[in-house]
Protein backbone atom coordinates (compact mmCIF):
# COMPACT_ATOMS: atom_id res chain seq x y z
CA UNK A 1 0.00 0.00 0.00
CA UNK A 2 1.40 3.41 -1.18
CA UNK A 3 1.29 6.91 0.82
CA UNK A 4 -0.30 8.57 -2.29
CA UNK A 5 -3.64 5.85 -1.92
CA UNK A 6 -3.70 5.64 1.71
CA UNK A 7 -3.80 9.46 2.51
CA UNK A 8 -6.38 10.45 4.88
CA UNK A 9 -4.66 13.95 5.52
CA UNK A 10 -7.13 16.97 4.38
CA UNK A 11 -5.31 19.89 2.03
CA UNK A 12 -3.19 22.81 3.55
CA UNK A 13 -2.24 25.63 2.14
CA UNK A 14 1.04 27.48 3.17
CA UNK A 15 1.23 30.83 2.11
CA UNK A 16 4.09 31.55 3.52
CA UNK A 17 6.04 28.78 1.71
CA UNK A 18 7.27 29.38 -1.76
CA UNK A 19 9.03 26.17 -4.23
CA UNK A 20 11.44 27.77 -7.55
CA UNK A 21 11.47 24.75 -9.44
CA UNK A 22 11.56 23.47 -12.48
CA UNK A 23 9.77 20.80 -14.08
CA UNK A 24 12.38 18.90 -16.09
CA UNK A 25 14.66 18.84 -12.99
CA UNK A 26 14.58 15.24 -10.98
CA UNK A 27 15.23 16.62 -7.66
CA UNK A 28 12.43 19.69 -8.23
CA UNK A 29 10.14 16.42 -9.21
CA UNK A 30 11.18 14.94 -5.79
CA UNK A 31 9.99 17.86 -3.77
CA UNK A 32 6.90 17.96 -5.77
CA UNK A 33 5.61 14.64 -5.28
CA UNK A 34 6.71 15.04 -2.04
CA UNK A 35 4.28 18.03 -1.26
CA UNK A 36 1.27 16.17 -3.61
CA UNK A 37 1.67 12.99 -1.17
CA UNK A 38 1.57 15.14 1.84
CA UNK A 39 -1.40 17.11 0.25
CA UNK A 40 0.62 20.78 1.04
CA UNK A 41 -0.06 23.45 -1.23
CA UNK A 42 2.51 26.15 -1.68
CA UNK A 43 3.69 28.92 -4.08
CA UNK A 44 5.40 27.41 -6.97
CA UNK A 45 7.92 29.60 -8.99
CA UNK A 46 8.95 28.40 -12.48
CA UNK A 47 12.64 28.83 -13.14
CA UNK A 48 13.94 28.50 -16.95
CA UNK A 49 17.28 26.58 -16.05
CA UNK A 50 17.75 26.76 -20.14
CA UNK A 51 18.16 31.09 -20.36
CA UNK A 52 20.06 30.53 -16.67
CA UNK A 53 17.42 32.18 -14.54
CA UNK A 54 18.59 30.31 -11.54
CA UNK A 55 21.45 32.19 -11.47
CA UNK A 56 19.83 35.85 -11.50
CA UNK A 57 22.09 37.55 -8.43
CA UNK A 58 18.63 37.43 -6.45
CA UNK A 59 18.34 33.34 -6.85
CA UNK A 60 22.14 33.68 -5.86
CA UNK A 61 21.94 35.17 -2.43
CA UNK A 62 19.39 32.39 -1.53
CA UNK A 63 21.72 29.76 -3.23
CA UNK A 64 24.83 30.33 -4.05
CA UNK A 65 25.25 26.83 -5.40
CA UNK A 66 22.93 28.15 -8.37
CA UNK A 67 20.71 25.13 -8.37
CA UNK A 68 17.52 24.02 -7.87
CA UNK A 69 15.32 23.28 -5.65
CA UNK A 70 14.73 26.18 -3.60
CA UNK A 71 12.21 26.69 -0.70
CA UNK A 72 11.44 28.97 1.71
CA UNK A 73 9.02 29.29 4.93
CA UNK A 74 9.48 32.98 5.90
CA UNK A 75 13.51 33.55 6.36
CA UNK A 76 14.39 29.75 6.53
CA UNK A 77 15.83 28.80 3.10
CA UNK A 78 16.41 25.42 2.26
CA UNK A 79 18.08 24.06 -0.84
CA UNK A 80 18.10 20.47 -1.17
CA UNK A 81 15.32 18.46 -1.82
CA UNK A 82 16.07 15.89 0.66
CA UNK A 83 16.36 18.55 3.78
CA UNK A 84 13.06 20.12 1.83
CA UNK A 85 11.36 16.80 2.12
CA UNK A 86 12.15 16.01 5.99
CA UNK A 87 11.50 19.48 6.82
CA UNK A 88 8.17 19.33 5.44
CA UNK A 89 7.32 16.06 6.40
CA UNK A 90 8.44 16.75 10.15
CA UNK A 91 7.77 20.26 10.39
CA UNK A 92 4.08 20.22 8.57
CA UNK A 93 2.56 16.67 8.33
CA UNK A 94 4.38 14.91 11.70
CA UNK A 95 4.09 12.30 8.78
CA UNK A 96 4.97 9.00 10.48
CA UNK A 97 4.08 7.13 6.87
CA UNK A 98 6.61 9.10 4.71
CA UNK A 99 9.16 9.59 7.42
CA UNK A 100 9.39 7.31 10.45
CA UNK A 101 9.11 8.76 14.23
CA UNK A 102 11.68 6.48 15.48
CA UNK A 103 14.97 6.99 15.53
CA UNK A 104 15.75 3.64 13.36
CA UNK A 105 13.52 3.80 10.76
CA UNK A 106 13.79 7.34 10.16
CA UNK A 107 17.76 6.48 9.77
CA UNK A 108 16.81 3.95 7.60
CA UNK A 109 14.92 6.73 5.26
CA UNK A 110 17.75 9.28 5.92
CA UNK A 111 20.32 6.37 4.57
CA UNK A 112 18.27 6.34 1.24
CA UNK A 113 18.66 10.16 0.58
CA UNK A 114 21.73 9.77 1.39
CA UNK A 115 22.34 7.31 -1.21
CA UNK A 116 20.20 9.16 -3.73
CA UNK A 117 22.04 12.45 -3.12
CA UNK A 118 25.64 10.85 -2.78
CA UNK A 119 25.58 7.92 -5.62
CA UNK A 120 22.23 8.64 -7.70
CA UNK A 121 22.22 11.97 -8.42
CA UNK A 122 25.76 12.42 -9.23
CA UNK A 123 25.53 9.64 -12.03
CA UNK A 124 22.46 11.79 -13.30
CA UNK A 125 24.45 14.21 -13.76
CA UNK A 126 27.49 12.82 -15.15
CA UNK A 127 25.26 11.66 -17.87
CA UNK A 128 22.84 14.02 -18.63
CA UNK A 129 24.66 17.30 -18.46
CA UNK A 130 26.62 17.14 -21.29
CA UNK A 131 23.79 16.36 -23.18
CA UNK A 132 21.59 18.76 -22.04
CA UNK A 133 24.43 21.39 -21.97
CA UNK A 134 27.16 20.65 -23.80
CA UNK A 135 25.56 19.37 -26.96
CA UNK A 136 26.62 15.68 -26.20
CA UNK A 137 23.82 13.64 -28.16
CA UNK A 138 24.05 10.42 -26.34
CA UNK A 139 24.75 9.09 -23.28
CA UNK A 140 28.65 8.19 -22.82
CA UNK A 141 29.62 4.86 -22.39
CA UNK A 142 30.70 4.76 -18.58
CA UNK A 143 28.50 6.70 -17.86
CA UNK A 144 25.39 4.06 -18.53
CA UNK A 145 27.93 1.64 -17.22
CA UNK A 146 28.14 3.55 -13.93
CA UNK A 147 24.13 4.01 -14.01
CA UNK A 148 23.49 -0.04 -15.06
CA UNK A 149 25.70 -0.51 -11.67
CA UNK A 150 23.18 1.49 -9.77
CA UNK A 151 20.57 -0.55 -11.54
CA UNK A 152 22.09 -3.59 -9.70
CA UNK A 153 22.26 -1.95 -6.52
CA UNK A 154 18.55 -0.83 -6.66
CA UNK A 155 17.74 -4.43 -7.37
CA UNK A 156 19.66 -5.78 -4.50
CA UNK A 157 18.05 -3.56 -2.06
CA UNK A 158 14.73 -4.84 -3.02
CA UNK A 159 15.13 -8.12 -2.31
CA UNK A 160 12.45 -9.62 -0.12
CA UNK A 161 10.97 -5.85 -0.12
CA UNK A 162 7.93 -4.03 -2.05
CA UNK A 163 9.54 -0.40 -1.12
CA UNK A 164 12.89 1.09 -0.62
CA UNK A 165 12.40 2.69 3.07
CA UNK A 166 9.96 0.04 4.59
CA UNK A 167 6.54 -1.77 4.19
CA UNK A 168 5.07 1.21 2.79
CA UNK A 169 6.16 4.52 0.31
CA UNK A 170 8.64 6.51 2.52
CA UNK A 171 10.20 10.02 1.47
CA UNK A 172 13.54 7.39 -0.25
CA UNK A 173 10.90 5.93 -2.16
CA UNK A 174 9.79 9.71 -3.58
CA UNK A 175 13.30 10.90 -4.18
CA UNK A 176 14.82 7.88 -5.70
CA UNK A 177 11.64 7.52 -7.80
CA UNK A 178 12.73 11.28 -9.10
CA UNK A 179 16.25 10.21 -10.18
CA UNK A 180 15.42 6.65 -11.51
CA UNK A 181 12.64 7.59 -13.59
CA UNK A 182 14.92 10.11 -15.27
CA UNK A 183 17.74 7.80 -15.50
CA UNK A 184 15.15 5.09 -16.66
CA UNK A 185 15.03 8.20 -19.98
CA UNK A 186 18.74 7.71 -20.31
CA UNK A 187 19.53 4.43 -19.49
CA UNK A 188 16.29 2.34 -19.92
CA UNK A 189 15.89 -0.35 -17.00
CA UNK A 190 15.83 -3.60 -18.77
CA UNK A 191 12.69 -5.84 -17.36
CA UNK A 192 14.56 -8.78 -17.34
CA UNK A 193 17.95 -8.15 -15.68
CA UNK A 194 15.92 -5.98 -12.89
CA UNK A 195 12.65 -7.46 -12.25
CA UNK A 196 12.31 -6.10 -8.95
CA UNK A 197 13.43 -2.71 -10.14
CA UNK A 198 11.25 -2.24 -12.89
CA UNK A 199 8.53 -3.49 -10.55
CA UNK A 200 9.35 -0.93 -8.45
CA UNK A 201 9.16 1.82 -10.68
CA UNK A 202 6.21 0.75 -12.49
CA UNK A 203 4.25 0.58 -8.82
CA UNK A 204 5.82 3.96 -8.16
CA UNK A 205 3.92 5.19 -11.66
CA UNK A 206 0.64 4.31 -10.30
CA UNK A 207 0.75 6.90 -7.15
CA UNK A 208 -1.22 9.83 -7.76
CA UNK A 209 1.89 11.86 -6.71
CA UNK A 210 3.47 10.37 -9.03
CA UNK A 211 0.98 11.17 -11.89
CA UNK A 212 0.36 14.62 -10.85
CA UNK A 213 4.58 15.84 -9.44
CA UNK A 214 6.23 13.71 -11.89
CA UNK A 215 4.92 12.59 -14.99
CA UNK A 216 4.78 16.08 -16.85
CA UNK A 217 8.47 17.06 -16.16
CA UNK A 218 9.65 13.83 -16.97
CA UNK A 219 8.14 14.45 -20.32
CA UNK A 220 10.06 17.55 -20.65
CA UNK A 221 13.14 16.31 -19.76
CA UNK A 222 12.80 13.55 -22.10
CA UNK A 223 11.87 15.70 -25.23
CA UNK A 224 14.53 18.40 -23.75
CA UNK A 225 17.13 15.03 -24.08
CA UNK A 226 15.84 14.34 -27.90
CA UNK A 227 15.84 17.48 -29.24
CA UNK A 228 18.73 19.25 -27.35
CA UNK A 229 16.32 22.39 -27.48
CA UNK A 230 15.19 24.98 -25.49
CA UNK A 231 11.47 25.48 -23.76
CA UNK A 232 10.32 28.29 -24.61
CA UNK A 233 6.75 27.69 -23.57
CA UNK A 234 7.54 27.32 -19.24
CA UNK A 235 4.71 28.20 -17.37
CA UNK A 236 6.35 31.34 -15.87
CA UNK A 237 3.97 32.82 -13.14
CA UNK A 238 3.84 31.86 -9.92
CA UNK A 239 0.67 29.70 -8.75
CA UNK A 240 -0.35 27.15 -6.20
CA UNK A 241 0.68 23.21 -5.95
CA UNK A 242 -3.09 23.06 -6.55
CA UNK A 243 -3.04 24.74 -9.91
CA UNK A 244 -0.31 21.97 -11.08
CA UNK A 245 -2.30 19.56 -9.78
CA UNK A 246 -5.35 20.66 -11.03
CA UNK A 247 -3.61 20.84 -14.33
CA UNK A 248 -2.96 17.19 -14.60
CA UNK A 249 -6.60 16.93 -14.84
CA UNK A 250 -6.32 14.52 -10.83
CA UNK A 251 -9.70 15.70 -9.59
CA UNK A 252 -8.99 17.30 -5.89
CA UNK A 253 -10.97 14.53 -4.37
CA UNK A 254 -8.53 11.56 -5.18
CA UNK A 255 -5.54 13.44 -3.53
CA UNK A 256 -7.13 13.03 -0.28
N1 LIG B 1 21.33 17.74 -4.07
C1 LIG B 1 20.53 18.74 -4.72
C2 LIG B 1 20.81 18.74 -6.21
C3 LIG B 1 20.25 19.97 -6.87
C4 LIG B 1 20.66 20.05 -8.33
O1 LIG B 1 21.80 19.69 -8.70
N2 LIG B 1 19.73 20.53 -9.15
C5 LIG B 1 19.97 20.62 -10.58
C6 LIG B 1 18.70 20.38 -11.36
S1 LIG B 1 18.15 18.73 -11.21
C7 LIG B 1 20.39 22.02 -10.93
O2 LIG B 1 19.84 22.96 -10.41
N3 LIG B 1 21.40 22.15 -11.81
C8 LIG B 1 21.88 23.41 -12.25
C9 LIG B 1 22.00 23.50 -13.75
O3 LIG B 1 21.48 22.62 -14.45
O4 LIG B 1 22.59 24.48 -14.20
C10 LIG B 1 19.04 18.46 -4.43
O5 LIG B 1 18.67 17.29 -4.21
O6 LIG B 1 18.27 19.42 -4.36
Amino acid sequence: MGAGKSRTALTSTLKHCTLWKSDRSPACRAVMMALDAMNLNITEVDVNMDKGEHRNPEMIIMNPLQTLPIFKDRELVICDSHAINTYLASRYRGSAQLLPRDAGGRALVEQLLHYDSGILYPKYRAASYPVLYEKCNCVMPDHACEIECAYRELENMLVGRQWFGGSWVTLSDISIAATISTLNILVPIDKSNYPRLSGWLHRMSEEVFFMTANKKGLGEFARRIDSSSVFDDVFKCPRSSEGRRARTGTPESELQ
